[in-house]
């Protein structure tokens, strides 16, 4: 028990002492954090979609826990084996510190200094696992007190390190500050105001606009990149004939917009929330590529961002007249961060994965043939043009409702194509159309409403949309994976 308490003791001041000098040099350096962005972009696509399956927009912290339950695991281990066969357990911390500093120094913009958090950390671990399973043999009483003193010390100092360096770095690389003074553009071309017919405001239906608090998040990045407005730049080049950097004081000047545009996750399940919608502020893509002119042959756009995500966006989409953006506010707030602050980019139409590139810097006007993208290179389509889908918001899955009147209502999308009808059937029977709220715009969601007397029993309530164009949403289930799911929106009800 004791060697096992001093690995993982050990393991701690690694840790800490990693967090510590990562708040000196740099968030991705962080040995911890640094495996856990290898473990992001290495994960097979299957476990990936699992997890997201079953944590969502939590899969982050799950991501962490899981980790932290293996590093405890291999500390324990460590700990016992460095006592039975010395320099074993060391020489483990040795092969984990090789993983961190390889992973570590992989990372884009990554330099050889981002090997020393774990570095540094690994050797005082090693001295600190020593030190301790000596202390674990002596048996006698003061051997026993110096075990518990010394153990208690490194505990203290493990947390105190990775706390301050937890902090340390939250404010020096904070940008909230910067955030709090961003002046959010007032829109030349402003978007029209929501009909009161566009919003139902029915009690357990999705709010016709999504609040920034509750849009959902899906990224790569475990530390969520700071970019200021000042550091901020956006290069455009690649198959152009005038290539161009622009500052945010260069976007100051040009013309802005405001769009309603509803954004959708390709890993979104059927029935899952990974959809949200929400009025954006920015400036038009299609001005800015047609200011750095696009070549003939080119046909993507390779947009990065600062933390190295790429999202490859076929350029006739950007070029075809549609409201793509590069956005800098959310429903009238700067972009939260998470959201990508201070710019990003929005086109309705397209799956995120695809076009939604948050902390954007970079735009490379290139051909399909030429450049992959993050999540291409990972299995996914090429093209992500966004499935008509529909979601069944009341009554909610394995919910009961009590029997008699009830109204089904949910959310239908299919961007840049708009929804045209939703049919709803229950236990199997005829399709009946749902009234649908007004339309605001073809990218844009539209509610629905069915109304129902429910009688006691169980139910299945089935949903399909279809699109304006009057494809009819398929019934066929399809995984996430390479480029959307489908199948009808469906629940299950016990009605008393
Ligand atoms: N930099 C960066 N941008 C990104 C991603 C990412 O991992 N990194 N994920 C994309 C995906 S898959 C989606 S669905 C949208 C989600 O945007 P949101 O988090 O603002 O809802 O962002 C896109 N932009
Ligand atoms: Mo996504």
């Amino acid at each position: 028990m004791k060697r096992a308490i001093s690995g993982i003791l050990a393991a701690a001041f690694v840790l800490g002492v990693g967090e510590l000098l990562a708040a000196l040099i740099g968030p991705d350096s962080s040995p911890y954090v640094a495996v856990g962005s290898a473990v992001v972009d290495n994960t097979p696509e299957a476990v990936r979609e699992w997890a997201i399956g079953t944590f969502g927009t939590s899969d982050k912290t799950a991501l962490f826990v899981g980790m932290s339950v293996i590093i405890v695991g291999l500390a324990a281990l460590a700990g016992v084996v460095e006592r039975r066969r010395a320099p074993y357990g060391s020489a483990l911390f040795v092969v984990l510190g090789l993983i961190g500093i390889v992973s570590a120094t992989t990372r884009s913009g990554a330099t050889l200094t981002s090997a020393v958090p774990t570095l540094v950390g690994v050797a005082a671990g090693i001295a600190v696992l020593r030190a301790l399973v000596t202390r674990a043999e002596t048996v006698d009483g003061s051997g026993r007190r110096s075990f518990l003193t010394f153990g208690a010390v490194i505990a203290g100092s493990a947390v105190l390190a990775g706390v301050a360096g937890r902090m340390l770095s939250a404010s020096t690389r904070s940008v909230t500050q910067d955030r709090a003074t961003f002046a959010v553009p007032t829109p030349t071309s402003p978007a029209p105001p929501v009909p009161s017919g566009a919003d139902l405001k029915l009690s357990g239906l999705s709010t016709y606009v999504t609040d920034n608090a509750d849009f959902y998040r899906i990224d790569t990045a475990l530390v969520v990149p700071k970019v200021s407005t000042q550091e901020w730049s956006l290069r455009i080049h690649g198959m152009v004939d005038r290539e161009m950097t622009l500052t945010f004081a260069d976007l100051q000047s040009r013309m802005s917009m405001e769009r309603m545009v509803t954004l959708t996750c390709v890993s979104n399940p059927i029935g899952g929330d990974l959809v949200g919608n929400a009025v954006w502020t920015g400036y038009s893509l299609k001005d800015l590529l047609e200011e750095a002119g696009p070549q003939a042959k080119a046909d993507m756009v390779l947009s990065s961002s600062r933390d190295a995500f790429t999202a490859g966006t076929p350029l006739e989409v950007l070029l075809d007249g549609r409201d793509a953006m590069l956005a800098v506010a959310m429903n009238g707030q700067p972009l939260p961060v998470e959201h990508g602050y201070p710019a990003r980019l929005i086109v309705p139409g397209l799956y995120g994965y695809v076009s939604a590139t948050k902390w954007v810097t970079d735009l490379e006007v290139t051909r399909f043939s030429k450049a992959t993208a993050y999540w291409t290179d990972r299995g996914w389509s090429e093209k992500g043009p966004i499935k008509t889908a529909t979601r069944i918001d009341t009554p909610r899955e394995g919910r009961s409702a009590a029997a008699g009147d009830v109204v089904v209502a949910g959310v239908a999308w299919a961007q840049h194509r708009g929804i045209s009808r939703v049919e709803v059937r229950f236990d199997g029977g005829p399709w009946t159309d749902a009234a649908l709220s007004e339309e605001y715009s073809r990218d844009t969601w539209r509610q629905w409403t069915v109304p129902w007397s429910a009688a006691s029993g169980s139910h299945l309530i089935e949903a399909r949309a279809t699109d304006s164009t009057g494809e009819v949403q398929t019934e066929d289930l399809a995984d996430t994976v390479p480029d959307g799911a489908t199948g009808y929106a469906q629940v299950r009800v016990a009605v008393a």
